[in-house]
């Protein structure tokens, strides 16, 4: 099935809901209407039982998505910027709340509010010519969508400080080993980069997977006591799931497991 937006391509296949920024022409920037579109197809694909995994990319081959669309950010007043950051941070908390794997297909340049989309998905895969980096500071603003936060969170405080404070671009090697990527490939192999992932996710039970999701997004904001106490209810409820006895049984029978997803 494939519905069509005015900004995005929200096509649904073979399990993969796919959500492509489609404003080629201005790098994919964001402007609201359509991070609104983006909203409603991850909702969709939320709702939607077929949907095992969501992608996200960018259409043409320049970019995922250069950031906020810098026209619009202007127009707006501060009192709008403020609502439009309560809103969007609420966004793109959905992402990672949303209990099915979102991988971020990365395809060129990937920067401020693009990068902050990238980091609130639970993968990202990039081809080699990718640029990633929070050029807020360039424009006299800082990050309004997570990138002083989930940054940090993912490299650390040396490196997020660096891109934050510099605003430079680094190269998907770089990035890579900061630790934000899980893979760099030449930009021919990303589509099979991708299938690999989403092949080896289909195999596996997709509420196990909404689980590890909550635990692990869950848990870091906790102390780790809280956090491990947490794991102990994440796994009480993954043991009482039917795929739990077929996989347990399944590996003592020398068998693929067949899960259903309960
Ligand atoms: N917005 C709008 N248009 C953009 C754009 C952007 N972010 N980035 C590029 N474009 C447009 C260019 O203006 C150009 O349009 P025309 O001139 O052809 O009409 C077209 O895309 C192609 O770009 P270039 O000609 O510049 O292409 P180059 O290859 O020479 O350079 C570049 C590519 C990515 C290095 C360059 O375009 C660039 O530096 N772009 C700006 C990148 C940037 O600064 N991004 C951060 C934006 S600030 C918030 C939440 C989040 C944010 C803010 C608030 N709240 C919730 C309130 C996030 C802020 C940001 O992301």
């Amino acid at each position: 099935m494939t519905e069509h937006y005015e900004l995005i391509i929200y096509e649904k296949k073979d399990g993969v809901a796919t959500i492509t920024l489609n404003r080629p022409k201005v790098l994919n920037a964001l402007n609201s209407s359509i991070l609104k579109e983006i909203w409603d197809a991850l909702q969709d694909a939320e709702a939607d039982e077929s949907v095992r995994v969501i992608v996200i990319t960018g259409a043409g081959d320049k970019a995922f998505s250069a950031g906020a669309d810098i026209p619009e950010l202007l127009e707006k007043s501060p009192f709008e910027a403020r609502t439009y950051s309560i809103w969007l941070k609420d966004v793109l908390r959905y992402m990672e709340r949303l209990q099915k794997p979102i991988i971020a297909k990365i395809n060129g340049f990937c920067l401020g509010g693009g990068l902050e989309l990238a980091m609130a998905c639970d993968f990202r895969i990039a081809s080699t010519n990718s640029r990633f980096g929070q050029p807020e500071v360039n424009l006299g603003i800082i990050p309004g969508a997570g990138g002083t936060q989930r940054l940090t969170r993912l490299i650390g405080r040396t490196k997020s400080m660096e891109l934050n404070m510099t605003g430079e671009h680094y190269t998907a090697e770089e990035m890579y080993q900061f630790g934000l990527l899980n893979k760099v490939v030449p930009p021919e192999e990303l589509d099979n980069a991708t299938n690999k992932l989403i092949k080896s996710l289909m195999a596996k039970s997709a509420a196990t997977l909404g689980i590890i999701k909550l635990a692990v997004n869950k848990g870091i904001e906790m102390p780790l006591e809280e956090a491990l106490f947490y794991e102990a209810e994440c796994f009480g409820i993954a043991r009482s799931l039917e795929d739990a006895v077929e996989g347990l049984k399944a590996f003592l029978e020398k068998r693929r497991p067949e899960f259903k997803g309960k």
